[in-house]
């Protein structure tokens, strides 16, 4: 099999799609490594957080090149879900990061959004996609099934929680995670359902329903006493579009990145990754240095909190040229709605 990825991964960057029998047993190699994961992955440091990547493949090769993020092995990636769906590439996108998991197990973390779903993605493009590219949704079938193995949460350095949406009422405890059966559907409620679906937001109650018709929409009490219970320093989640690609809430013990330029085509978005850690060598200080647009929070080491905080740096970046190939004019305002 895995002399096999190689040729994918090349299939792939020429813009080409794998064929139905290559997808199949993609599935099937990296179901057998997911599903030996823990729901709540560890990581060590330094690593790199990317977020919402939505289908956008021409966006991921940008940021896995040496220019923005670099590739694995080099660099070791969480990958925050919400691979597919609303750009046109979703196949392109989750079957390279498949590839990439199948070649570089250690280095690479997928975790689940409430976009790897067969509900979702029957709604915002992915099965579509996959029919029109493949004539039939046997490739959706066996992405689908791979993804009731991808994992929930990562921790990296036992103090920054990963998680595609964020809290739940039912999870007080990282075990209460951990004991979670994942391999099925997202279900329509409970602890598994509120990880993907939930938001961060300033409201004066611990928790309240979500606009979004699934997970809750939580707090900084919340937060504070989840990060204290599980002496965790920060949580870091996408799921949400922000204009400037992350944003802090809750005096910095949250953060959201968002990784797909110009979300939707339209957006107008810039995309952010966020580096944890550091190992201190030379091709991190060219990063750190080379442009304004990277740069750490010098308040974020400040916290009278007894956890050390890591490192933390963003490296945004925009749409490139060859990822323009979005929608255009009439089919643009046809679009559905982006919020979800
Ligand atoms: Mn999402």
């Amino acid at each position: 099999m895995s002399h096999n990825v190689d040729e994918y991964i090349a299939t792939l960057k020429s813009g080409e799609i794998i064929s139905e029998s290559s997808v199949k047993k993609l599935c099937a190699a990296v179901s057998e490594l997911l599903i030996e994961e823990s729901n709540v992955q560890p990581v060590c440091s330094p690593v790199t957080i990317v977020g919402d990547i939505h289908g956008q493949f021409f966006d991921l090769l940008n940021l896995l090149s040496d220019e923005v993020g670099g590739s694995p092995p080099q660099v070791n990636y969480i990958f925050l879900g919400d691979f597919v769906d609303r750009g046109h590439n979703s196949v392109e996108t989750l079957t390279l990061l498949l590839c990439l998991k199948l070649k570089y197990p250690g280095h690479v973390t997928l975790l689940r959004g409430n976009h790897e779903s067969r509900q979702i993605t029957q709604v915002y493009g992915f099965y579509d996609e996959c029919l029109r590219k493949y004539g039939n949704a046997s490739v959706w079938r066996y992405c689908t099934q791979c993804f009731d193995t991808f994992t929930l949460a990562a921790i990296i350095d036992s103090q920054v929680l990963c998680v595609h949406g964020g809290l739940s009422p039912d999870v007080r405890t990282l075990d209460q995670i951990r004991a979670i059966d994942r391999q099925q559907e997202i279900p329509h409620e409970g602890a598994f359902c509120d990880l993907v679906w939930s938001d961060p937001e300033d409201i004066n109650v611990p928790w309240q329903v979500s606009p979004r018709g699934a997970g809750f929409l939580f707090g900084e009490r919340v937060t504070d006493e989840f990060n204290f219970v599980n002496k965790l320093s920060l949580i870091a989640r996408a799921h949400q579009l922000v204009m400037e690609g992350k944003k802090y809430h809750f005096n910095n013990k949250l953060v959201t990145v968002w990784s797909a330029p110009n979300y939707c085509y339209r957006c107008g978005n810039v995309a952010a990754i966020l580096k944890l850690g550091d190992d201190g060598n030379v091709v991190e200080d060219q990063f750190e240095d080379k442009e304004n647009d990277s740069f750490e929070d010098d308040d974020l080491g400040k916290q009278d909190n007894s956890t050390p905080s890591i490192k933390q740096s963003f490296k945004f970046f925009h749409e490139t040229e060859h990822s323009q190939h979005g929608p255009k004019g009439e089919e643009r305002s046809q679009l559905v709605p982006y919020f979800l």
